[in-house]
């Protein structure tokens, strides 16, 4: 077994050459100066960063280096690694408070095939390996195949689902959901949702509507929407889930599909442009493929 900081390495490998790789080439027997910047500058747009991001890197990165007089372009590497932190960094809520009211209800929302349902089953298997009681909600009602998924999910996480058939109405199913998980005692519902955005608003009406129902059913327990970004689809993952955040006021994002991209700076940018914690990264398909965000770690990860 290797640990999870090993895991995060290898995921972030090719990430990692996108930009430490190019960052090391051009910082070598260099001075830090304006040409040195505008280099770095350009390689962290292409490797996704963001322009937002980008921009306030390099405007740290300049000041601090005349701050801390550097001179040396190599001492640009560290420098970039405890601004990325900085930009990572904000304050996660926890899962489960010991004074929320139970069960605590995640809605997990975001486009087709980001990864909401994969991630559900992950967070369902940590959970429950945590001592949690955890209840699914299967509101993905479109198609069979969607419910089927989920249910195997449920199954392989050994954690009970609440599902109706297909074409049933999501905001009944998550209702339903909600008041078996409040009758059971658990501690946390999660909430598969559909993602077919190409019918936005009635999505995003459908969306509201769950969380409404919801809320409605469960007085008083804390409902956290949290945005699923698939990290492998670059900068079109930011303006295509505004639209979600408008929507359901998402407090946390998950970003999944680290593991084999070059495009995981997204997450630099996603952090900055939506102005919200990350809770958990994705680095494969596979049950254990989960990992709680550590901002550290993962500028660490992709800089040394
Ligand atoms: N490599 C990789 N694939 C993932 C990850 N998360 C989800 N997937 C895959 O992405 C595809 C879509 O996932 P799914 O959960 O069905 O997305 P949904 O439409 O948002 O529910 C599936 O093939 C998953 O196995 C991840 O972190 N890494
Ligand atoms: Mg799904």
């Amino acid at each position: 077994m290797i640990n999870s900081f090993e895991k995060l390495k290898r995921s972030l490998a090719r990430t990692k050459q996108n930009l430490l790789g190019k960052i090391s080439r051009v910082v070598s027997r260099r001075k830090i100066d304006d040409e040195l910047l505008e280099e770095i500058e350009e390689i962290l747009i292409e490797a996704d960063v963001g322009v937002k991001a980008t921009m306030k890197l390099i405007e740290n990165l300049k000041e601090k280096a005349k701050e801390r007089k550097l001179t040396d372009g190599e001492q640009v590497i560290s420098l970039l690694q405890e601004e990325i932190a900085s930009i990572l960094i904000r304050e996660r809520a926890p899962t489960v408070s010991e004074n929320d009211k139970r069960p605590v209800v995640w809605l997990i929302v975001g486009v087709n095939g980001g990864g909401k349902t994969t991630t559900i089953g992950k967070l369902a298997t940590r959970f429950s390996s945590e001592g949690k009681k955890v209840v699914i909600a299967a509101c993905d009602t479109f198609r069979a195949a969607a419910i089927d998924q989920i249910a195997i999910w449920a199954e392989r996480s050994g954690v009970e689902i609440i599902k109706s058939a297909e074409g049933s109405d999501p905001a009944a199913v998550a209702f339903d959901a909600a008041k078996a998980a409040a009758a059971r005692s658990a501690d946390i519902l999660l909430v598969d949702t559909a993602g077919r955005i190409h019918t936005k608003s009635n999505l995003m009406e459908e969306l509201k509507k769950i969380k409404r129902v919801t809320a409605k059913a469960l007085p008083d327990c804390p409902i956290y929407s949290k945005l699923i970004i698939d990290g492998s689809t670059g900068q079109n993952a930011i303006s295509q889930v505004q639209v979600f955040t408008e929507a359901v006021g998402c407090n946390g994002i998950i970003v999944t599909k680290l593991d084999g991209t070059a495009k995981g700076g997204i997450i630099i940018a996603v952090a900055e442009e939506l102005g919200l914690p990350v809770d958990f990264i994705g680095l494969g398909e596979g049950i254990d493929d989960l990992q709680p965000f550590d901002p550290k770690q993962f500028a660490e990860a992709l800089l040394t």
